[in-house]
């Protein structure tokens, strides 16, 4: 039976059960810094004193490219430190797990697992959707695709074209040195009209600003992470010489981030990970500190799982999320997901937010126990 707010007990988290999934992708994702074509995805399940039960996905990557944290870091510090530092622990909400995990410097995806699944098993005991009780509104969110880099530039223009058709509403395209203006020209010639942007993930240096100017001319909706994945400052002095919008993906990591690089003119769009900023309470500030800004911000995606993209078309739902972000059909990554119904996009590419409790999904408890290479359970 749900509660109301006011019924709702104090959160205190009895057992963690840890899972890794092996899931390959239906296609490679390649990016500047390599290519994926199988995920490893951590998973969890966190049940609270009064036997609730909730899930949340770990974004990190299957090596330390992307960001620091990886697969087996992740789990790691999920057993040894996160695990044990939250168990057993009062809090009055979920907003508050992720207080709890402060003794540990960074690890964000890994803090995001719990704090995610401690968020899905609130709403669920409040028996309201998960992107309700985020404060979300309303509930249909703008999709667009992540494409990655291929093969040939034709293979690229057919994938685009296919993904354009579906009605997804922008399309992104990664881009890396010797894959980029080349490529990003023969694109807009061919689709004159459409909301397009670019991805380097960190792959040049100011030395470059010759070759984003000659981006400039071809009408990119933004530009993202074109510099250092640590850096600010050198993206601020980018800014000042190219009209294209840089958005910060990599660098933004904490809602300080977001409000030095705001401060600063290093961006003028932000992507939200959930992975990345440490959950939904994070999350929720970094789009708190853009909204204030009027600096748009739209949700990454991270190959997820179904678990993941649940929790970001809920995350989406948030008024700050005003651009298509990168959140689309299952169909696109996994020849089956592990949840039900999958995700999916509508012919004008939106996702409705669906109205069961929690991330709003049900779990294919037998698939995802068929793809579990490892278990654990952490608990008082
Ligand atoms: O930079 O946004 C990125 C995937 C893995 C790592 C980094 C990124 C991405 C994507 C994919 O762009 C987005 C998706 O379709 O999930
Ligand atoms: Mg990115």
């Amino acid at each position: 039976m749900p509660v109301t707010e006011d019924q709702l007990s104090p959160l205190i988290i009895q057992s963690i059960e840890l899972r890794e999934i092996c899931l390959p992708l239906i296609h490679f994702f390649e990016t500047s810094f390599g290519r994926t074509t199988e995920r490893r995805i951590v998973l969890a399940r966190v049940t609270d004193a009064d036997g609730a039960e909730g899930w949340g996905e770990c974004t990190a990557g299957e090596g330390p490219f992307y960001s620091d944290e990886w697969t087996d870091s992740a789990w790691s510090t999920l057993c040894e430190f996160l695990g044990p530092m939250v168990l057993g622990q009062r809090v009055e909400r979920a907003a508050d797990v992720f207080g709890l995990m402060r003794p540990v410097r960074g690890h964000r995806m890994a803090k995001a697992t719990i704090e995610t699944a401690c968020w899905d098993l609130e709403a669920r005991k409040l028996g309201v959707p998960l992107w309700k009780h985020l404060g979300g509104t309303p509930r249909e969110i703008s999709c667009g695709v992540s494409i990655g880099i291929q093969d040939t530039p034709d293979i690229l223009l057919e994938k685009i074209r296919q993904e354009v058709d579906a009605g997804y509403q922008r399309i992104k395209i990664k881009i890396k040195p010797g894959w980029d203006v080349s490529i990003v020209t023969r694109v807009r010639k061919e689709f004159p009209h459409i909301r397009l942007m670019g991805d380097a993930n960190s792959a040049y240096t100011l030395a470059d600003v010759p070759l984003f100017k000659e981006l400039d001319g071809l009408n990119l909706m933004m530009l993202e992470q074109p510099l250092s994945h640590d850096d600010i400052f050198d993206h601020a002095k980018l800014q000042q010489q190219i009209q294209t919008p840089i958005c910060l993906d990599e660098s933004i990591r904490t809602p300080e981030d977001a409000t030095h690089a705001i401060a600063m003119g290093s961006c003028k769009i932000i992507n939200v990970k959930l992975g990345r900023v440490g959950g939904h309470s994070e999350a929720k500030r970094v789009e708190a500190v853009a909204r204030a800004n009027d600096i748009p911000v739209w949700c990454g995606g991270m190959l997820e799982s179904g678990i993941g993209r649940a929790h970001n078309i809920a995350m989406s739902t948030l008024a700050g999320f005003s651009l298509p972000g990168d959140v689309s059909a299952s169909a696109r990554y996994w020849e089956e997901d592990i949840i039900e119904p999958p995700v999916m996009v509508s012919a004008t590419g939106t996702i409705v937010a669906p109205d069961a409790s929690g991330i709003g999904f049900n779990l294919n408890l037998p698939r995802i126990d068929a793809l579990t290479v490892r278990k654990q359970t952490i608990a008082l």
